[in-house]
């Protein structure tokens, strides 16, 4: 999983064309092919340059981007993030995926928010809530235990110990071709190709952490 410098962006694990009707062909080619691509290729720009940080892994350079000096800071935390958090995305949706959660993230959705028509409706409110750019993630902490945030531009839940389950993409680029400034339906299309199977597996290695 190319999980350390030089970062590539791998195909994705499906077409482009896949995700139709819900997620259209050219956005998801614009944003995987270019979008990630930017973010990938000045990641490893900084990293040429900066031959300490290329024994870091992805999530480490995360981790530890705060603590940098002021010149690598934003621009670490920036393309790292970048590029760990459209990777997220883009394996969280598949075309033939269960229409529902399932395994123990099922149970414990249920358990947080009283059913799936609720949590669809916090995480919904939650990533229409995100000004600008950003992310709505379903995260757990070390206990198992389920929350909804928002992240601003690239940030990620990683530095703060909150381990990622699900996270939707609403900058402006992830749906302005079919939907142009509608977000409120580009999440609802997004419900219909969330894969169910991936987000499970997610929340079971937030346990191994
Ligand atoms: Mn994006």
């Amino acid at each position: 999983m190319n999980s350390y410098y030089e970062f590539k962006n791998l195909p994705l694990p499906y077409a482009y064309d896949a995700l139709e009707p819900f997620i259209d062909e050219k956005t998801m080619e614009l944003h995987h092919n270019r979008h990630l691509q930017t973010y990938i290729n000045n990641l490893n720009e900084i990293l040429s340059t900066n031959e300490n940080l290329q024994s870091f892994s992805l999530e480490q350079l995360l981790r530890i981007a705060d603590k940098l000096p002021q010149n690598l800071k934003s621009a670490v935390k920036n393309n790292a993030g970048g590029v760990f958090n459209h990777r997220f995305f883009f394996n969280g949706m598949c075309p033939e995926g269960e229409d529902r959660p399932i395994g123990n993230l099922a149970g414990m959705l249920t358990k947080t928010f009283g059913g799936m028509d609720k949590f669809k409706e916090e995480f919904k409110k939650a990533a229409l809530s995100v000004f600008g750019s950003g992310y709505a993630w379903l995260v757990s902490d070390k206990n198992g235990r389920l929350r909804i945030i928002t992240s601003a531009n690239q940030n990620t839940p990683v530095p703060v110990g909150l381990c990622p389950v699900l996270c939707i993409d609403v900058w402006e680029h992830a749906y302005y071709l079919k939907h142009y400034n509608n977000r409120s339906d580009y999440i609802d299309d997004w419900f219909n190709v969330v894969c169910w199977e991936r987000a499970d597996d997610n929340y079971m290695r937030c346990f191994l952490n």
